[in-house]
């Protein structure tokens, strides 16, 4: 399917060419399509939350990062939204903080996980874990295709960060004493509340953000480290970040005056 152009001056420009992305993988068998439909879901809670990364998400980031330096066995699950949007990034990361990737799939199929093995090797991938031909092992507390698991990878991790999750899973690593840290645009989702450290925000922005903290943080010590990860509450940062979406709702509401300068702005674009 031809890719379409989005003109530079276009006000949704970074949206639409998310989409694309996501539309691109799903051509190449990359991402379910189920996947389009979270995607989407993924679209309306980023704009509630004003489409940029909050404080909030931000100190959220780089206690995510400081638990993967400090994690013994960090392991980043992938699965085909993740892959899509920032193939260059779980790399990039996995590397920076010896973490494995990892591939799970929920709608699993071979051709997925060769898909989604292509498109990373092409970043830069070395090594792939949870692949066909690996050993697994099963997560007894779950039922869906994520129950198989690599020994090497997610089963034998400390730490796994899994991205764009559905809310079994991270509920069953959870009851395996696993240190869980997601990316999820909605606060209220059974993965964001299960979750350790749960950054709210779009993954096309948190994941460049986290390889620029594991950068910058690679040096810091172990006890300064743990205090960033121990000075930290997911509750607090959930129910903050449903409070900016009801201020930025709020916001709208009260200011008829901008609903109406940007109802005449849209008139000037149609013209
Ligand atoms: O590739 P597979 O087979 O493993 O399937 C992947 C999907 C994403 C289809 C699967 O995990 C799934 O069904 O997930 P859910 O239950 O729809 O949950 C996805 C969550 O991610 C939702 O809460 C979305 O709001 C959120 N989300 C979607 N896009 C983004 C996002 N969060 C951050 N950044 C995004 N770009």
């Amino acid at each position: 399917m031809a890719k379409i152009e989005i003109p530079p001056d276009h006000p949704r420009k970074v949206s639409l060419e998310t989409r694309e992305a996501i539309i691109e993988g799903h051509d190449l068998q990359v991402v379910a399509t189920a996947g389009l439909l979270a995607h989407g879901r993924g679209e309306a809670f980023d704009y509630l939350i004003g489409e940029k990364t909050t404080e909030l998400a931000e100190k959220a980031t780089r206690v995510a990062v400081a638990a993967m330096l400090l994690a013994k066995h960090p392991v980043i699950s992938v699965n085909g939204n993740a892959c899509a949007l920032v193939p260059d990034e779980l790399v990039e990361l996995s590397e920076l903080t010896n973490a494995p990737l990892e591939v799970n799939l929920f709608y699993y199929r071979k051709e997925r996980e060769d898909a989604i093995k292509d498109m990373l090797a092409k970043s830069g991938m070395k090594e792939l874990l949870g692949t066909h031909d690996r050993p697994s092992e099963t997560i007894p507390e779950l039922k869906s295709n994520r129950r198989k698991v690599d020994p090497d990878g997610i089963g034998a991790a400390d730490v796994v960060l899994v991205p764009l999750e559905d809310g079994d899973r991270t509920q069953a690593l959870k009851t395996i004493d696993k240190y869980v840290i997601t990316i999820d645009l909605n606060p209220m989702s059974r993965t964001a509340v299960y979750s350790d450290v749960t950054m709210v925000d779009n993954i096309i922005r948190s994941l460049p953000l986290m390889v620029q903290f594991a950068k910058e943080m690679k040096d810091l010590s172990e006890e300064e480290l743990r205090k960033i990860v121990d000075d930290y509450d997911n509750d607090e940062n959930l129910a903050m970040s449903v409070r900016i979406i009801m201020k930025n709702l709020d916001a709208i509401a009260s200011d008829v005056s901008s609903l109406r300068k940007k109802k005449n702005i849209s008139k000037v674009d149609e013209q």
